[in-house]
C-alpha cells in the first residue's frame, strides 16, 4: 500500500453517495488535512443514517476490572501495576458479586470486565469471575476478555483458542469488546506493546469467536505515535475481517490519553482529530453497522459533535471506568439515564436504549427485557 496520497473529495463524494467501497488509496488520502473535515463529516453522516437512521444509541452499562495487576508493560497504559506496587489490586469473588449486584440495581444489561494479566492468577480465577457472576445475575450480558487476556489463557493453559472459548461461553460470557487492538502495524504495534497478542493472534480470536456465535467490537488508539497510513492499514485489516465472518458490531476509535503513561510527553489528539477519524472509520468500515464515540474518553462535547461525524452510539453510562480515568480523562465517572439520553437529543438524534447485542431494551417498571433486533441498514 502507498504511504501518502492527497486527493480532493469528488471522486469520494460520488462513491460514497453511490454506496460503493473505498478502495485502499482512497481511504488514505482522507486523513490529509486539505481534505475538508465538514465536507468528509457530511458524507460520514450519510452512511450513518442509511445505516442507522435518526437513532443515537446508548446502553445502561458497568466497568469491572478485576486486577490492574498484569505482566504486560505497555507504552501507552497508566491503568497496570506491577506485582509489588502498592497501587496493584486483586478482588476477590465477594467483591466481584458486589459489583454486579449494584449493576443489576442500576438497571444495567451489561458489564464490561477486562483486566490485567496477573502474574499469580491462573486461568480458573478468570474463568471463576465469569462463572460467578453468570450464575448469581445470569440477564447481565458479559463482554468480557480481550484477545489480549485469551490469548493469556492459552499460553498459561496450553489448549486452545476455540476451546477456552467454549468454556468461556458456557460459563457465561457474551460477547467479546474491541480493546487490545492498538495500531495493527507492527512499526507501531511493536514499539508500544511489543510482548502482548500480536496482530495475527488478536484477528485470529475474534475469527474464532465469530465462528462459535459470539459477536465483538473492535478498536483502534490513535494520536500517540502512529500516522495516516498505519490508522488505514488498521481499518483495512478490520474491514478484511469483517468480510469474512461478519461478526463484529461495532467499531470504536479510541484517542489516546497521555497523562501517566510512559508516553507522557505526547498531546492528546484534538477535537478535530477525533472527529476526523469517525468520519474517516465510518467512510471506510462501510460493513461494520455501528461506530460508536466513547463519551468518556472523547470528552462529552466532542462525542456529541461525533454523531454528527458518522457515529451512531455514546457507549453506555458507564460507571466504575478506571483505565481512562487513571490515563488524566476528566469526563464524570457516571452518567444517568436522563443525562445521557439529554446529550443524545441536543445532538439532534432519538436515544434509543440498545442491550450489547443490538436489541432495543424495553423496560417495565421494575425489569427490562430485549425487544427487536435494531435493523442494520442494507446500504453500504
Ligand atoms: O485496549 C488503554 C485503550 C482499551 C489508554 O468494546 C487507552 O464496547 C487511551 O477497548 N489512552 C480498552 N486509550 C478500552 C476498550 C473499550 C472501551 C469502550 C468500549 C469498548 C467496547 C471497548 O483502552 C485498550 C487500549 O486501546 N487504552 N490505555 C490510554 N492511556
Amino acid at each position: 500500500m502507498i504511504r501518502t496520497v492527497s486527493a480532493s473529495l469528488e471522486p469520494i463524494r460520488e462513491k460514497v453517495e453511490a454506496g460503493e467501497r473505498l478502495d485502499a488509496r482512497e481511504a488514505l488520502s482522507l486523513w490529509d488535512e486539505s481534505v475538508d473535515l465538514h465536507e468528509l463529516g457530511e458524507l460520514a453522516n450519510l452512511v450513518r443514517e442509511r445505516k442507522n437512521g435518526n437513532a443515537g444509541y446508548y446502553n445502561i452499562n458497568t466497568h469491572l476490572n478485576p486486577t490492574n495487576v498484569c505482566v504486560y508493560r505497555c507504552t501507552f497504559c497508566a491503568f497496570r501495576a506491577d506485582l509489588r506496587d502498592p497501587r496493584g489490586y486483586v478482588m476477590d469473588d465477594a467483591q466481584i458479586l458486589a459489583r454486579g449486584r449494584e449493576a443489576v440495581d442500576a438497571g444495567s444489561t451489561e458489564m464490561h470486565i477486562v483486566g490485567g494479566l496477573h502474574h499469580q492468577k491462573d486461568y480458573d480465577w478468570y474463568l471463576g469471575v465469569i462463572r460467578v457472576l453468570h450464575d448469581a445475575y445470569p440477564t447481565l450480558h458479559l463482554k468480557a476478555w480481550t484477545p489480549v487476556e485469551i490469548d493469556w489463557f492459552r499460553h498459561l493453559t496450553k489448549r486452545s483458542v476455540r476451546e477456552i472459548l467454549v468454556e468461556m461461553r458456557d460459563a457465561g460470557l457474551g460477547s467479546l469488546p474491541g480493546g487490545g487492538a492498538e495500531i495493527f502495524h507492527p512499526e507501531v504495534r511493536d514499539k508500544i506493546c511489543e510482548h502482548k497478542a500480536d496482530t495475527d493472534a488478536w484477528l485470529d480470536i475474534h475469527r474464532t469467536a465469530h465462528s462459535l456465535g459470539l459477536r465483538s467490537n473492535a478498536t483502534m488508539l490513535y494520536g500517540h505515535i502512529e500516522n495516516a497510513f498505519h490508522r488505514t492499514d488498521h481499518l483495512l485489516r478490520l474491514r478484511a475481517l469483517q468480510d469474512e465472518t461478519g461478526g463484529f458490531q461495532t467499531f470504536i476509535p479510541l484517542a489516546f490519553h497521555p497523562d501517566n503513561t510512559r508516553l507522557s510527553h505526547l498531546s492528546k489528539p484534538s477535537a478535530t482529530m477525533s472527529l476526523r477519524t469517525m468520519a474517516v472509520s465510518r467512510l471506510v468500515l462501510d460493513n461494520f453497522d455501528h461506530v460508536k464515540a466513547y463519551w468518556i474518553m472523547l470528552g462529552i462535547g466532542t462525542a456529541q459533535a461525533a454523531l454528527a461525524y458518522g457515529a451512531d452510539d455514546l457507549d453506555g453510562t458507564v460507571r466504575h471506568e478506571l483505565i481512562y480515568h487513571d490515563a488524566g480523562a476528566t469526563t464524570p465517572e457516571v452518567l444517568s439515564v436522563d443525562q445521557i439520553r439529554r446529550l443524545i437529543r441536543e445532538a439532534g438524534r432519538d436515544p434509543v436504549e440498545r442491550d450489547t447485542l443490538y436489541h432495543e431494551v424495553v423496560r417495565d417498571g421494575s425489569g427490562w427485557h430485549s425487544g427487536a433486533k435494531i435493523p442494520s441498514g442494507a446500504v453500504r
